[in-house]
């Protein structure tokens, strides 16, 4: 069975453990990965999203900080600081830095990231295909007041990362960009995943700066809006609130409810203008979508077969039969 699946971060890369799980040896499993939160640090490309999934299938993952390696040091990351570089405030581990190195290199010498994700792959064999949505730039920036202007009156774009780690989404903000999306396109393998598959499911992932990043490459919502393949997505939000990150704080800055609900209808039905057909809450939540079959299930991730059951819940609730 082929599946697609659109996936951020953490949530993410648990979901497409249990789906995993779920197909098994009869799974073709493909990712389309976010690359909005992708940063240049001390010289170094990171790419948080691609790593997350890579280590977390492949088994290197810190499963309490649900990014970076397990049994990690940071050694580099001290002498940084002592030596005064900026920025001090983002994390990069020992073990974590020869994956960023391998990825400069291979970028500075050419190869697209979709090429250099493949080779890094080649080592943690996560089990499904990691593909970032574009290998051109499309970075998340955010509009928020200046923390540096006691006034308040000045507004200035920071990285995504900035504002996610080190003001932990705690600036007066605006709105998000999507910076170079326009001139973006999908990378290799991405169409044709989302045209040729059984199902393509939108991840619980942050709907704003994981899945929304990844919609806003040229060429992706029409690909959903035209595929043969059913759409269903899963919502990353339980009773109001997120069940992890920021998607809270990331939906009130476009003006979106933090809802089950509020989010099925801002992706919206693909008999109207919007990309799904089904949508899956959580047991205790309620959503009517018009023109989206919406289904309750369990979305609780607390582990791989709770993950594999959701999975299936979700496939069986767009006709697929597992
Ligand atoms: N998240 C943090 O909260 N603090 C960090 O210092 C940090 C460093 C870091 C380094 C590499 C990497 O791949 C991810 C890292 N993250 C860190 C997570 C990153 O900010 C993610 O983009 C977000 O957590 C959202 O997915």
């Amino acid at each position: 069975m082929k599946v697609t699946v659109l996936v951020g971060g953490v949530g993410g890369a648990r979901f497409l453990q249990g789906l995993q799980a779920l197909l098994g040896s009869d799974g073709d499993i493909t990712a389309v990965v976010n690359v909005g939160d992708d940063v240049w640090m001390h010289g170094l490309r990171i790419c948080p999203d691609l790593d997350t999934c890579m280590y977390t299938l492949g088994g290197g993952i810190d499963t309490d900080r649900g990014w970076g390696r397990i049994a990690e040091t940071w050694h580099a990351r001290d002498e940084l600081a002592a030596y005064g570089a900026d920025p001090d405030w983002f994390g990069l581990g020992d073990r974590d830095i020869a994956n960023h190195l391998i990825r400069s290199r291979m970028l500075r010498t050419g190869y697209p990231l979709s090429a250099v994700t493949e080779a890094l792959c080649n080592r943690w064999k996560p089990g499904v295909r990691l593909i970032p949505v574009t290998d051109d730039r499309s970075e998340t920036h955010v509009v928020v007041t200046d923390p540096a202007d006691p006034s308040g009156d000045s507004k200035r774009a920071i990285h995504f990362q900035e504002w996610w780690v080190r003001y932990r989404a705690q600036l007066p903000t605006h709105s998000f960009a999507n910076i170079g999306a326009e001139q973006a396109s999908p990378a290799p393998g991405v169409l044709d995943a989302i045209a040729d598959s059984d199902a393509v499911v939108l991840a619980p992932s942050n709907p704003v700066v994981s899945i929304g990043a990844i919609l806003a490459v040229p060429g992706i919502r029409s690909a959903l809006r035209t595929t043969a393949a059913r759409v269903v997505g899963l919502s990353p939000v339980i009773d109001g609130r997120p069940l992890r990150g920021m998607a809270d704080e990331c939906l009130s800055v476009i003006g979106v409810e933090t809802s089950a609900e509020a989010i099925g209808r801002h992706y919206g039905a693909r008999s109207d203008t919007g990309i799904l057909d089904g949508w899956m809450i959580h047991s205790t939540d309620e959503a009517t979508i018009p023109g989206v079959e919406v289904v309750s299930a369990p979305l609780l991730m607390t582990d791989t077969d709770a993950t594999a059951e959701m999975a299936a819940a979700a496939l069986r609730s767009v006709g697929l039969n597992l």
